[in-house]
């Protein structure tokens, strides 16, 4: 029998889930999120903010999952909603656990004790497909995943639990309706371009397709570079912090360290050709805890260079840059 079918089973799924990203045409096509529920402070919405009632699922090697991280610690949600850290190895079945603890920062499945995150999956969906990727949202009241898609996610930290934290905390939403269409106009270029820009130029198998996406990406990097440049603050938008800002880190943090070389990404690297935006970078690091404890440059650098088997064979992690962020005076 399919271990598909059985949604309680910790065997490794028969199908591969990994290895092939890229498409004939040579071309990474990223496939949209399944799970895509709410949270809602509405009265009578299905899933309810509440205090222990959901569990977030991540990897630090992920960007997509970083930002979630992040916005949790943001908005003071710590105590509100507790986290489960996959090993940063990804083999053939996907994302593991680390039941024995032998991976700093990685834990065990705090829920279920299962070995794999596609035993969630399948758990909140007998037969699942798709691909079981990070960040996961889980909810313990249902036993199924609210979402998995770290756009929505992020907006629900922002402004859904306000009732529940701590006042210190309330009412500070990133996505302000008076900046909205600012955002939404810079978020999506930068996520085509830069976030998974990043992805598509490491992933592409043909070398045209290659040349292509390295040459929008730095075209974007420069665009971004004159954006903070001309700011009147230390942020995209100016003065205030706004969650283009929290979804362009994450791919800038790993840059250097890894997409420069690991992705091919290597026309110039931010600490040395992009000042406006590494200080930007070194800003968030250095001034934020958010930023700072969230990142974890051993799972990023061991995830990329040691899973992708395919693109570094040997899975040897390179040692530089080092260091793999610079202190804010240099
Ligand atoms: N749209 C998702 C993308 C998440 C995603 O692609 N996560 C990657 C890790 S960086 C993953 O878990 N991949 C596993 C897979 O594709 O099998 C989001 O932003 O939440």
């Amino acid at each position: 029998m399919s271990n598909l079918a059985n949604p309680t089973s910790t065997e490794a799924p028969k199908k591969p889930v990994f290895m092939d990203f890229a498409a004939k045409d040579g071309e990474y096509k990223r496939k949209a999120s399944s799970f895509r529920d709410q949270i809602s402070r509405k009265a009578g919405a299905k899933f309810a903010p509440e205090k222990g009632r959901y569990h977030l699922y991540v990897s630090f090697a992920c960007p997509w999952a970083h930002r979630t991280l992040i916005t949790r610690k943001l908005k003071g949600l710590e105590d509100i909603i507790y986290v489960s850290v996959v090993d940063w190895f990804f083999d053939n079945n996907g994302w593991r656990f680390d039941p024995e603890g032998k991976i700093p920062g990685s834990t065990k499945d705090d829920l279920y004790n299962v070995k794999y995150l596609g035993d969630l999956y399948r758990k909140a969906e007998p037969g699942y497909e798709g691909r079981f990727t990070v960040p996961v949202l889980w909810d313990k009241k249902t036993e199924t995943i609210v979402n998995n898609e770290s756009s929505e996610i992020i907006r629900m930290l922002f402004t859904e639990f306000d009732d529940i934290i701590d006042e210190k905390y309330r009412g500070i939403n990133y996505y302000p309706e008076n900046l909205r269409s600012q955002i939404d106009e810079i978020n999506g270029w930068i996520y085509d371009d830069i976030n998974n820009g990043v992805y598509k130029t490491g992933f592409a198998t043909k070398q045209e397709v290659y040349e292509d996406h390295v040459t929008i990406l730095f075209k974007s990097l420069d665009r971004i570079e004159t954006i903070l440049k001309n700011s009147d603050g230390p942020y995209l938008l100016g003065k205030e912090f706004t969650e283009a800002d929290l979804r362009l880190y994450p791919t800038i943090v790993r840059f250097d360290p890894v997409y420069v070389q690991h992705f091919k990404c290597n026309i110039g690297m931010i600490r040395h050709d992009f000042p406006h935006i590494h200080k930007w970078l070194r800003h968030l690091y250095w001034d934020i805890p958010a930023f700072k404890d969230t990142t974890n440059f051993e799972h990023i650098k061991n995830h990329y260079s040691k899973t992708h088997v395919k693109y570094n064979p040997f899975g040897i992690t390179p040692l530089g840059p080092v260091p793999h962020i610079y202190p804010k005076e240099k």
